[in-house]
């Protein structure tokens, strides 16, 4: 990894740190790296409990190959498109039985019942060998502040807690890395198992970690990331009619994406189911992660629909949010970058040739009459055009496309829509230049008035 492109991300950390809210596309947020997001709904509200990753502390380089993490933040969906980050859960230090700065904080899990929220996460215990423990903590909301156990759980060595909460009220912790997982029932204290965990039969062979377990139709999933020698990380599930097991294997929900590791999650929320897992196309390196979500499907007979990654992500963005269309669900003729410069906050849309187009679906257009658009241009002939649905769809906007100093140097343009537009309609920016550029306008986002 390029340490002058890490800095580089570490400045746009800091730069973007003052913007508290991210975009529900992904990645999710842009502000600090997340990974290992564990999504629940409480009270019809999506919640993200990610680790988080960050850069060594000066002077202990050398000690991090390994994963670098701090602590926990909590997320909560906004207005159907805006992350919001409630700031730290917890922070490895005030962990009461952990080994101080050993930035062990693996990924967490945080459930509801009755009426009381119970944060589960993996540290470094202080006087013990093992090599993770699994803590509790409990509070009254979701995003904390919480209260945390003296010890951690006793009978439990490992990472990943993943907590499934039966219709009969009783909750179970699944947890493990290595060949095997495994799980037990909890008191109802949630603080302590009732019995020795047991091996969870009927997974397939090869590493596995990232266990989530969760309820369908009656039928008990557990999905775990899954190691194949030929092809890394996957994600993959097992079903059982028993929450215990013995399981049978189903197969992957996600191929391999090249990423160092891969942690999921997976939520119904309003009507839709989601998985949440993570990548690293901000830092570019594996270590330095950032969470995603993508909606996923289930076939009749419960089996579950192989989920492909997208930029595009969930979330429906409406009048007043930046709509970032380099978060695709579609792109020909064009590419998208990193945008360098005073830009913040991701990526644009460049090296636009003649009639090349950029689709981004699902916008809620509540009415809009007006729509902004934030441009850099180093040439002064064309136009760029927003239509409704697909690159021949209704024509609802036209820009002009004029310099702004360079290709980037950026300018903030708005223009009124042909009619005031309703619904929820696919967005396609559409290039008009002259044939034979390769570049017409670099365009960074839309927003709708
Ligand atoms: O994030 C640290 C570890 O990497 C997690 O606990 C694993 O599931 C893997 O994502």
């Amino acid at each position: 990894m390029n340490k002058s492109f890490l800095i580089g991300c570490n400045l746009l950390l800091l730069f973007t740190l003052q913007i508290s809210l991210g975009f529900a596309q992904n990645p999710l947020v842009t502000h600090l790296f997340t990974a290992d997001p564990t999504a629940r709904v409480f009270d019809g509200k999506l919640y993200v409990f990610p680790s988080s990753d960050t850069y060594p502390p000066a002077g202990r380089e050398a000690e991090f190959p390994r994963f670098c993490m701090p602590g926990y933040h909590a997320f909560s969906l906004e207005n159907g498109s805006t992350w919001k980050d409630h700031g730290w859960i917890l922070k490895e230090n005030d962990v009461p039985w952990g080994e101080k700065d050993t930035y062990a904080m693996w990924a967490p899990d945080c459930i509801k019942k009755d009426g009381k929220y119970y944060y589960y996460y993996p540290a470094k215990p202080k006087n013990d060998k093992a090599f993770r423990r699994i803590g509790v903590g409990v509070s009254d909301n979701p995003t904390g502040p919480f209260k945390w156990e003296k010890s951690f759980i006793k009978d439990v060595t490992g990472i990943d807690p993943g907590l499934l909460l039966d219709d009969d009220n009783k909750a179970y912790l699944f947890f493990g890395g290595g060949h095997e997982l495994y799980g037990a029932p909890l008191k109802d204290n949630m603080k302590e198992v009732t019995k020795k965990p047991v091996r969870i039969e009927g997974l397939p062979a090869g590493y596995k970690e990232g266990s989530f377990p969760f309820k369908k139709d009656g039928i008990y999933y557990l999905t775990f990331a899954h190691v194949f020698p030929d092809e890394g990380y996957t994600i993959g599930y097992a079903t059982s009619m028993k929450p215990l097991g013995p399981y049978t294997y189903q197969g992957k929900i996600m191929d391999n994406i090249h990423n160092g590791t891969n942690h999921h999650s997976v939520v119904k929320y309003k009507d839709q189911w989601i998985l949440f897992y993570h990548s690293w196309d901000i830092s570019g390196y594996n270590k330095l992660r950032s969470m995603r979500a993508d909606y996923m499907n289930f076939k009749k007979d419960g089996t579950i629909k192989k989920v492909v990654p997208t930029l595009r992500g969930i979330g429906t963005p409406q009048v007043n949010d930046t709509i970032q269309v380099d978060r695709y669900n579609e792109i020909s003729g064009a590419n998208t970058a990193f945008v360098g410069g005073n830009e913040p906050n991701g990526w644009m849309v460049c090296d636009a040739k003649m009639n090349s187009f950029v689709r981004f679906d699902r916008v809620k257009f509540n009415g809009a009459i007006k729509i902004k658009a934030r441009v850099a241009s180093g040439q002064r002939k064309g136009s760029f055009e927003v239509r409704l649905n697909n690159a021949k769809g209704k024509l609802i906007a036209e820009f002009p496309i004029n310099y702004t100093g360079g290709w980037n140097t950026w300018k903030t343009i708005e223009t009124d829509l042909k009619e005031p537009i309703t619904g929820t309609h696919n967005l396609v920016v559409v290039f008009k230049s002259d044939w034979g550029n390769t570049k017409s306008i670099n365009l960074n986002w839309l927003l709708l008035k």
